[in-house]
């Protein structure tokens, strides 16, 4: 009984402190986050605007200023993925829209443009401003006019900016969403490179990767099913051949943002740990961090220096987004191996636990031997076998079918391929193990089988065939099912 009056006096006094504590903090918490807006700016600036994954520059004058900002509002059809359309409705022709720099304290004059071809009216809602609907009402104009306004950046922040035009879902989830940063007057530490990126979802009619053009599928949208979740507005937008590209031994800012309209992303970089986080977007930093979460219409700035040499995956650890629908973005690291920090593989053995057989890598349905398929140009199949090989086969055999010495064997060029009476199809549908010589190297290893259909594996096969240099001549589908019946 006694301790409990003790504990019961301190939990009072605890009340009591917070609750004084609280009553301090509004005044404070308001004059320390937001800048006096009656002090005056000075001069004024056109903002540089840049697309994705692009940042501007920083402002250099040490004292606010004026900043004017011209956005131009455009619907246009553009790639989503390959052989993929969509109608974007755009910040300034590309998704995500311009991304836009200012400084705590900068006025900025707003300048808001519907482009005359357009069919519909828009706006803008700047998560930077502190008014009604973030400029939303200010700024709603039809197509072929011009709307000004002009906003205070009184808080510091990376802020989401998108169209809030009804239906709002359907504008944003048509790409009308960027990013505004208000850094410190001062700017942020200097670093080596900045770069833009932001994760958002498309809603189609068709599923992920039907060819053609897509429409909005509003009842997808309402089931929060997107076919596509991407980075920086499509698929591939940022990775492979637009990679971001940056040096051993550089530091990395990540301007991330997230458009939605509906899913939260758990961003992370596969191969990197970010030393310092502005969680989401704000003031408080965080650090030592594997994975961040970027709210829909929110932010998060991520900090790290690139030790070592290789590919960064910026991916949504919601994982199957990244390696299914497209949201994945690339940095790749040039420069010196630096084995302190990593070897590299050192060794690799074969593992085989007594009674193990060759495993299956399943790739979905077995298409049923009596289905009736339709052939495929070489065209076709050549197309089709590339994603199908990249997905499939790259892991092991590499992009260019180089293998790896001692592990996995070259398919260029292969005498062993070449002199496969059944061109390969057993290969790919039983699996491989024990001793075999290719191109007079020996190798042996485990190859799993990897179950695909009949008009996959021969997509592939006319894919290794022609490219890696074993003669070329289209495969079948229907002689990879002659090879099942007969089995
Ligand atoms: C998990 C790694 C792995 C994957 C994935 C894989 N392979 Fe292999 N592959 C191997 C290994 C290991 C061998 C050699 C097996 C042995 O030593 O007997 C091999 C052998 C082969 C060979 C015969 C040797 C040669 O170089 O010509 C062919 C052809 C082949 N693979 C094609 C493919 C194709 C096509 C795919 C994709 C559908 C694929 N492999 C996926 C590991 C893999
Ligand atoms: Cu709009």
């Amino acid at each position: 009984m006694k301790s409990f009056i003790a504990n019961f006096e301190i939990y009072i006094a605890l009340i009591l402190l917070t609750g004084i504590g609280l009553l301090s903090s509004c005044v404070t918490d308001a004059e320390k986050y937001t800048v006096d807006y009656n002090k005056e700016v000075t001069g004024e600036i056109r903002a540089t605007l840049t697309d994705a994954p692009l940042v501007p520059p920083r402002i250099e004058a040490k004292h606010n200023t004026k900043v004017i900002v011209e956005l131009e509002i455009i619907e246009k059809t553009m790639r989503l993925a390959d052989g993929v359309d969509y109608t974007f409705w755009t910040f300034g022709g590309k998704v995500p829209g311009k991304f836009i720099r200012v400084r705590q304290g900068d006025l900025v004059e707003f300048h808001l443009h519907n482009h005359p071809d357009n069919m519909l009216p828009h706006n803008i809602d700047l998560h930077a401003v502190t008014g009604p609907g973030g400029g939303a009402e200010a700024s709603l104009i039809a197509p072929g006019k011009s709307a000004q306004f002009s906003f205070r950046a009184l808080n510091q922040g990376l802020y989401v900016y998108h169209c809030a035009t009804a239906p709002v879902g359907m504008h944003i989830a048509n790409g009308m969403y960027g990013l505004i940063l208000v850094e410190p007057l001062e700017g942020f530490p200097p670093v080596d490179h900045e770069f833009y990126v932001m994760q958002s979802e498309f809603y189609t009619t068709g599923r992920f990767g039907e060819k053609g053009h897509q429409d909005f599928d509003m009842q997808k949208a309402l089931d929060e099913r997107p076919d596509y979740v991407v980075m920086n507005g499509a698929v591939g937008a940022s990775s492979g051949e637009n990679a971001m590209k940056v040096k051993v031994g550089e530091t990395v800012r990540l301007y991330m943002g997230n458009g939605g309209p509906n899913l939260v992303s758990s961003f992370h970089v596969i191969g990197e740990i970010f030393d310092k986080v502005y969680v989401e977007g704000g003031t408080l930093t965080n650090h030592d961090l594997q994975t961040t979460l970027v709210p829909a219409g929110g932010s998060a700035i991520a900090e790290f220096k690139c030790e070592v040499p290789g590919t960064l995956h910026l991916v949504d650890h919601s994982i199957f987004r990244a390696f299914n629908k497209g949201a994945l973005a690339q940095i790749k690291v040039v420069g010196d191996e630096n084995h302190k920090v990593f070897t590299g593989k050192e060794k690799e053995e074969v593992y085989l636990p007594e009674g193990s057989s060759i495993q299956s890598i399943s790739s979905g349905k077995q298409t049923s031997s009596d289905e009736v398929i339709e052939e495929k140009t070489l065209e076709e199949r050549l197309a089709a076998g590339k994603i199908l090989y990249n997905q499939n086969c790259m892991a092991c055999h590499m992009e260019l079918g180089t293998g790896i010495a001692g592990t996995f064997p070259p398919l260029v060029n292969s005498d062993y391929l070449q002199a496969l009476p059944d061109k390969g199809i057993s290969v790919i549908l039983n699996g491989l193990q024990g001793e075999i010589l290719v191109n007079g190297e020996k190798f042996n290893n485990i190859m799993p089988a990897v179950s695909l259909n009949d008009d996959q594996v021969a997509s592939i096969l006319t894919y290794i065939h022609n490219n890696f240099d074993n003669g070329d001549g289209l495969i079948k589908a229907a002689e990879v099912k002659e090879w099942r019946n007969k089995k």
